[in-house]
């Protein structure tokens, strides 16, 4: 079982713009780095610690340009110290290769998928989210070679088996961040049911700390669980683009719905200070707000 956050404290994660939506599905995504800075400060003032950061070139494409995560990252860190952390999931245009490039542009953590997926439906349906255990292996050495704690992300159960890999080999450092993520339409990825979340928690490595993704209309219900569990949460448009039904959300008021309810449960929501501290990062941002 996980440990439960210490001093009744919340990690709320704000996952903005994902590789998946666009501007057509919800004009309020956050794609370019001033809107994705912007958005992220209304987060981090609605209680967010940690921006799951996903990069888009100019016409709103996924990219692995650096150059592109450099300046998200210095116009974030501009306005306030939130964690970053890249995804090294990207999106399905982007090769294995450039999936983890972002690391260059020095996150303090990245995201990190704990095995392969099928992708069958949109552009992209009958081709692998390929995330294979010697893939896996590659990213969490070049993680670890350069102080960026990973965001493990798991869809399933057998993927605990690679969590546990990487744990005996000793690629990865205690606490064990394990974000749960359920409800992805694609083959291979578990239902998001209350059931299935208590199932995987159930399994989980000693020394870890869970957060709750859930995608679509899933979102509210399983990471209100997920908090009265004692663990995290990850909210935004990258996961869920509605507010309730029919009605189109913004990041910010996402967070502060979560936050809303973490108070109601008897909980605050952690600081960037406090989660880095929980999860016992070790880089500090590259640059202070000024
Ligand atoms: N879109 C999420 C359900 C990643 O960026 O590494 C999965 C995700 C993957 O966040
Ligand atoms: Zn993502």
């Amino acid at each position: 079982m996980p440990i439960p956050l210490p001093e009744n404290k919340v990690i709320v994660t704000v996952a903005q713009t994902g590789a998946l939506v666009t501007k057509e599905m919800n004009p309020h995504l956050p794609e370019q780095p001033e809107e994705i800075a912007a958005s992220a400060y209304a987060c981090y003032n609605e209680g967010a610690a940690i921006v799951h950061i996903h990069a888009r070139d100019s016409r709103g494409e996924n990219t692995a340009d650096i150059g592109i995560f450099r300046s998200i990252h210095e116009k974030v860190r501009s306005l306030c110290n939130i964690i970053i952390q890249d995804s090294t999931g990207g999106g399905p245009n982007l090769t294995q290769e450039e999936r983890i490039h972002c690391l260059q542009a020095a996150p303090e953590m990245a995201s990190l998928n704990m095995g392969s997926l099928m992708r069958v439906s949109g552009r992209y349906a009958g081709t692998p989210f390929s995330n294979l255990p010697e893939e896996i292996e590659d990213y969490v050495r070049q993680m670890k070679a350069v102080n960026v704690k990973p965001e493990m992300e798991v869809y399933s159960h057998p993927m605990l088996r690679d969590v546990n890999s990487i744990i005996a080999k000793g690629l990865i450092e205690k606490p064990y961040y394990i974000n749960i993520v359920l409800g992805m339409k694609y083959q291979g990825a578990c239902e998001a049911t209350p059931k299935i979340l208590i199932s995987i928690l159930d399994l989980l490595p000693q020394d870890s700390i869970f957060n709750c993704t859930a995608v679509g209309s899933a979102q509210l219900p399983l990471t209100t669980l997920a908090m009265v569990l004692g663990g995290c949460v990850r909210v935004g448009l990258e996961d869920n683009i509605f507010y309730r039904k029919g009605e189109l959300a913004t990041n910010a008021q996402l967070v502060a719905r979560a936050v809303r309810i973490a108070r109601e449960l008897g909980k605050e929501p952690a600081t960037p200070e406090e989660a880095r501290r929980i999860l016992g990062l070790k880089t500090a941002p590259k640059a202070e707000p000024g």
